[in-house]
């Protein structure tokens, strides 16, 4: 099963304010420079009807909203969505023989067992899950019920909001044939356009593609796992998702004053996000084990870069001096026109030794 909360950050807000659910509900990333400089980090359905989506500038949502004049736009809460997420989490486990905890707002649970490899059993599972969920939280979520992950993570998303869809291993084939193939996790436009030069639209012209030529055009390991989830393939197994494997890190992002086009610029910067960092490690008593920073650029592009340590540090001169070689690294590429800048320390030992549960970052993209 693939469990994913429908409109997440958004119907968090809906779920603290039931009197804002028929209005469009926009929760934005505010960069701070101007009053609307930002993106949008998801809408509820309400304000999607009106092109708004995740990703878009705050002001270009502004502009599609222009005549609506009960529009919602609302700060990021991230500890909040951390809390319902932990609490909608929690509801789904009980059903789970294994757990794989995904992201903020996702997750695989495998249910062979308990159904006894029965697809009406797991059905029925899953609407016990969606019901806990919502008794729990409020939330509503969509759920997909395949035979693999990669089904279930489509069959999750075939029907939204509040969705469920079952993909039972007789119908695999033909249920996947039908995409378009940009549904097939990570596939995503790059990999689409070429596909579509090659004559390739969905899933099922991709399954009857030529696989050498395939490989030839996106590599082995790409070929071979595109050909085969256009056929319904993948035995990738659900892992379970221990306290301490969760995403963990503490990290600092922050717009600059002006973009920066290169790593000199940014190097006051740098060291302030280090220090901030820093004191947050040192106040939570952990110690690193990797270190890593992030340019978002003009065009809201991300790149990323991040280094483990030999050992774990709790150092602030190895954080800055590493953050600082991954910024020279990450600049020396290419030109690049820096809009903001971030740090973030992760693999968290605790002095005893033991991994320690805190903040993760939760948006994950385009602010
Ligand atoms: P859905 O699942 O289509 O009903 O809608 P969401 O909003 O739950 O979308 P999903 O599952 O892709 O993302 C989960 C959360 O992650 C979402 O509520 C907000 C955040 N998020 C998604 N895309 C972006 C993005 O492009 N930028 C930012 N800042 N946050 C994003
Ligand atoms: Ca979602
Ligand atoms: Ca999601």
């Amino acid at each position: 099963m693939h469990i994913d909360f429908d409109y997440f950050f958004a119907q968090c807000e809906e779920v603290r304010r039931p009197e804002i659910r028929q209005r469009p509900v926009l929760v934005c990333v505010f960069s701070g420079r101007t009053e609307d400089s930002g993106v949008v980090s998801t809408a509820n359905y309400v304000a999607r009807k009106y092109g708004v989506k995740s990703g878009i500038p705050i002001r270009v949502a502004k502009a599609k909203l222009a005549g609506v004049d009960d529009a919602l736009f609302l700060p990021l809460d991230a500890s909040y969505y951390r809390q319902v997420s932990e609490n909608a989490m929690s509801a789904i486990k009980e059903h789970a023989d294994v757990f794989e905890h995904v992201g903020i707002d996702e997750c695989f649970i495998d249910v062979s067992g308990r159904a006894n490899g029965r697809f009406d059993a797991a059905e029925a599972l899953a609407r016990t899950v969606k019901q806990r969920v919502q008794e729990r939280t409020k939330l509503t979520c969509s759920v997909g019920v395949a035979p693999n992950k990669m089904l279930a993570k489509i069959a999750s998303d075939y029907n939204k909001p509040d969705g469920l869809t079952v993909v039972r291993p007789e119908n695999a084939l033909q249920f996947v044939s039908a995409l378009d193939v940009d549904k097939i996790p990570g596939i995503g436009p790059k990999t689409r356009d070429r596909l579509a030069e090659l004559g390739v639209k969905t899933a099922g012209d991709l399954a009857s593609f030529d696989l050498f030529r395939l490989i030839k055009e996106f590599g082995k390991k790409t070929a071979t796992y595109i050909h085969n989830a256009a056929k319904g393939i993948d035995d990738e197994p659900v892992m379970e998702s221990a306290e301490g494997e969760r995403r963990q890190q503490i990290m600092r992002i922050v717009t600059l004053k002006k973009d920066a086009q290169s790593a000199e610029e940014m190097y006051a910067d740098l060291e302030e996000i280090c220090r901030d960092v820093y004191e947050s490690a040192t106040e939570k008593k952990v110690a690193f084990g990797s270190v890593g920073i992030i340019l978002v650029l003009d065009d809201l592009e991300n790149v990323t870069r991040s280094r483990g340590l030999k050992a774990h540090a709790s150092s602030f001169e190895l954080l800055h001096s590493t953050a600082r070689s991954l910024l020279d690294e990450a600049m020396g590429e290419k030109k690049r026109s820096v809009r903001r800048l971030g740090v973030r320390i992760s693999d968290f030992q605790d002095s005893s030794g033991q991994n320690t549960l805190f903040d993760y970052f939760t948006a994950r993209q385009g602010e």
